[in-house]
């Protein structure tokens, strides 16, 4: 890696933020620039960085108009008093002038959950298979802002999807990806299956520019979402109607999942990646990221049926599904047993159909329903009978 500009660029003893800018011809006085930002954050172990302009927020708009009508379904962290945050950087860091936007890669070798069909194994997002993203890259974000203030002052703040924050909109405008039409920032490099964290810094900082949308005529996110869940925006492109999204559903949904969508949520207990997997922009993405810890890829319904609070609690520790919670887990896998076909599951579906949580009583029954459908002996109906 080339060496880093921090070494290279002059620092004003008096904490000026002016200095000679490196990259163009002649000695003029600039922002700080972006090659500076560029080199620090790679030092921090970042994969992806870019630089937005803190003002005015990109797409406040289009996230307005979208959680107006009603597509955040019951999200309220995006619907109530903090939706109107997310249009003014200037409350989450008074006097904030730019944002450091920055990406994680988490891919690793496992195979897609498009190419793994064993009807006795369950579905975790690739996102929740390691590490939890919010501490691991907070604990990064947080050397950048310090190593920033250090060098060249300014206050700051670091926020990794713990903020009324629009991360995709500022990680586009800071040149790390456009929007796909499945709404995830795609980079032309490195896919999609990176996390999103930035650093608000009072300094003045030289913006990036955002790459052109690649999607092209491409549509293969669109056709594979089992549960038509992009779908075209008013405002042009494409937008996500998370009331019909199976990572709403399994992740954020605290009450009944709709019967309509129950068959189509398949044997996923915990996000989705279908949108993603698809996506030719990921057929390339590097795969170096640490594996998967064991249990938690493609884990078997069987060791999944009758697990208790405490084991469930073990399971996740210390990953992101830990935003799960235990009877909505439990709800989870009802509905991926009862997906399965697999009549050994009526069991371990009877014993849950008797919890005292009427909602995960409620899905086991959804499910014995699904399996005794496929189990029940085939009648034969009178008109069959007067054939031939
Ligand atoms: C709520 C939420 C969800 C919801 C809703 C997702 C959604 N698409 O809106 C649910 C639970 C469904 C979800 C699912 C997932 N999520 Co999520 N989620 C968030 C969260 C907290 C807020 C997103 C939000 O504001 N949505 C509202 C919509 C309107 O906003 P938006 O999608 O960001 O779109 C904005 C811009 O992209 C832009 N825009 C959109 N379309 C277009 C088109 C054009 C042409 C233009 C110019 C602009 C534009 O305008 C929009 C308004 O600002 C963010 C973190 C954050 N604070 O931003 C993580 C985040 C978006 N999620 C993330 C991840 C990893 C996931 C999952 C992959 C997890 C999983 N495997 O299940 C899936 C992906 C599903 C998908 N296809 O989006 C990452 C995405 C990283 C990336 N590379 O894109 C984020 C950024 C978290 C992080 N810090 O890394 N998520
Ligand atoms: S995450 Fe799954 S359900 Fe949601 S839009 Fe993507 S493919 Fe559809
Ligand atoms: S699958 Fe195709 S349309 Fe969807 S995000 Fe990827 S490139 Fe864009």
């Amino acid at each position: 890696m080339e060496l880093s500009n921090i070494e290279r660029l002059p620092l004003s003893p008096n904490g000026d933020i002016s200095i000679v800018n490196g990259t163009g011809s002649g000695s003029h006085k600039s922002n700080l620039s972006s090659r500076f930002v560029h080199d620090l954050a790679a030092e921090c172990g970042f994969d992806l960085v870019g630089v937005a302009s803190a003002s005015p927020v990109p797409d406040f708009d289009r996230f307005r108009d979208w959680a107006d009508r009603g597509l955040a379904g019951e999200m309220r962290y995006l619907t109530d008093h903090r939706a109107e945050i997310r249009g003014d950087l200037g409350r989450l860091l008074p006097g904030v002038r730019a944002v450091i936007c920055t990406g994680t890669l988490y891919n690793g070798p496992e195979p897609h959950s498009t190419e793994f069909t064993d009807p006795e194994r369950a579905w975790i997002s690739r996102y929740a298979w390691g590490e939890d993203y919010h501490e691991s890259i907070q604990a990064k974000l947080k050397v950048l802002g310090a190593k920033l203030k250090q060098l060249k002052g300014g206050e700051w703040r670091s926020c990794v999807d713990t903020a009324p924050l629009l991360e995709r909109s500022l990680a586009r405008q800071a040149g790390l990806g456009w929007i796909g039409k499945n709404t995830c920032l795609i980079s032309q490099t490195a896919g999609s299956w990176f996390f999103l964290g930035e650093v608000l810094t009072t300094l003045e900082l030289e913006p990036d520019s955002p790459p052109p949308d690649r999607c092209g005529t491409c549509t293969r996110c669109i056709d594979a979402c089992p549960t038509t869940a992009i779908v075209p925006s008013a405002k042009g492109g494409f937008e996500l109607d998370a009331r019909r999204c199976i990572a709403y559903f399994t992740i954020e949904l605290r009450s009944s999942i709709p019967e309509e969508f129950r068959v189509q949520t398949g044997n996923h207990i915990f996000g989705c990646d279908i949108c993603q997997d698809v996506c030719p922009w990921n057929g390339r993405a590097a795969t170096d990221a640490p594996p998967a810890r064991e249990e938690l890829f493609a884990p078997p319904l069987d060791r999944l049926a009758g697990i208790s609070k405490s084991e469930f609690i073990h399971l996740f520790r210390g990953t992101a599904a830990t935003r799960s919670k235990y009877n909505t887990f439990l709800r989870n896998i009802a509905i991926a047993m009862g997906n399965s076909g697999q009549a050994k599951y009526r069991q371990p579906l009877e014993r849950l159909a008797v919890s005292d949580d009427p909602l995960v009583a409620e899905h086991a029954r959804w499910a014995i329903g699904q399996l005794s459908a496929i189990s029940a002996p085939k009648t034969t109906g009178p008109d069959e009978n007067d054939k031939g």
